[in-house]
């Protein structure tokens, strides 16, 4: 299946202190992502780097929050291209941090409400990222898409999403790095939290296979968020929140497969890459070989067994 793909260059480094993300979209345009999609066939176009919409005048009663007119004013941005994209074709988000998803997932949520379709994120991190503007002890705002997507209280200033997402639509895996905020939160929800010690014991496939089963038996369109620390930063140096015992290659490579054979994948966000710490490139090269996974890149053709059949193990 050939699809027209949008790359869409989100230089977003005002989701946490250290810099150095606003140069991520570059490194995957080095790395030639947008010739590994052609070269499987996909129709790419090269939407070019957006700017944040300019906001003012914004307060947090968390005085640790910071940079907050900035990440308005990207989620502004992101959430309006994506809402534009989306209809045309598969938008796929060259990051930036993580608070680059604010914009994405609720521009998708916005997207999904339109079409009449439920929309399921798949947040691939080695953190929840549950955080509100009011609970974060950091202030870094790259912590909190995923509570913003899923309609918790304390984003006043950002825009309003519609129809946020249920959090049993939200499906995490890689998870190691947990705040206590965040735990109590999320036992509040239905979200399905796949941490690393389960992975050791179950592998990566069931948890996934069962999570894209019961998208595709909803009909529903799939946002994944690839974040780096999701991979295990012996593999993947390049990024500033490290956390040891992520996922190996192999790991990500058979999550990125199973996506493409599952055909649910609807948009995609790349984030957290800090070429500036990178080493030789390796994790731009390594994002770019996942996402040409996602796109259908395969070692040798098979049968592929289809989803929301309930033919599944
Ligand atoms: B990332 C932490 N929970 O709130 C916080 O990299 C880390 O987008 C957030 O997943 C990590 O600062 C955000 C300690
Ligand atoms: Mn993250
Ligand atoms: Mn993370
Ligand atoms: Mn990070």
């Amino acid at each position: 299946m050939t699809q027209d793909i949008f790359l869409i260059g989100a230089p977003v480094d005002s989701g946490k202190r250290a810099q150095g993300c606003l140069m991520g979209p570059d490194a995957y345009r080095v790395a030639g992502l947008a010739e590994v999609a052609r070269d499987l066939g996909h129709k790419v176009s090269d939407l070019g780097n957006l700017a944040p919409e300019s906001v003012t005048g914004s307060k947090s009663e968390n005085s640790a929050v910071h940079s907050l007119d900035t990440t308005i004013g990207w989620t502004r941005a992101l959430k309006r291209v994506a809402e534009e994209t989306a209809p045309k074709g598969l938008p796929v988000f060259m990051g930036g941090d993580h608070a680059l998803s604010l914009g994405s997932v609720a521009g998708m949520a916005e997207h999904a409400r339109r079409q009449d379709r439920p929309l399921f994120v798949l947040w691939l991190d080695a953190h929840s990222d549950f955080h509100t503007p009011l609970s974060t002890t950091s202030g870094n705002l790259h912590g909190t898409p995923v509570a913003y997507v899923t309609g918790r209280e304390g984003f006043d200033g950002f825009p309003e999403i519609k129809a946020p997402v249920p959090t049993e639509n939200v499906c995490m895996i890689g998870l190691r790095s947990v705040d206590p905020a965040e735990r109590a939160a999320l036992a509040e929800t239905e979200a399905t939290l796949v941490d690393m010690r389960q992975i050791d014991e179950d592998g990566i496939v069931a948890p996934l296979r069962s999570f894209l089963e019961r998208v595709a038996q909803a009909n529903g369109l799939l946002h994944v968020s690839l974040d780096v620390d999701f991979l295990d930063p012996a593999i993947a140096p390049a990024v500033g929140t490290t956390v040891p015992g992520g996922a190996t290659m192999r790991e990500a490579h058979l999550v990125c497969e199973l996506l493409h054979d599952s055909g649910l994948v609807a948009s995609l966000d790349l984030v957290e890459l800090n070429p500036f710490l990178d080493d030789r490139g390796r994790t731009a090269s390594l994002m770019v070989d996942l996402t040409a996974s996602l796109l259908g890149k395969r070692i040798f053709d098979r049968p592929t067994r289809p989803f929301g059949t309930g033919s599944l193990a």
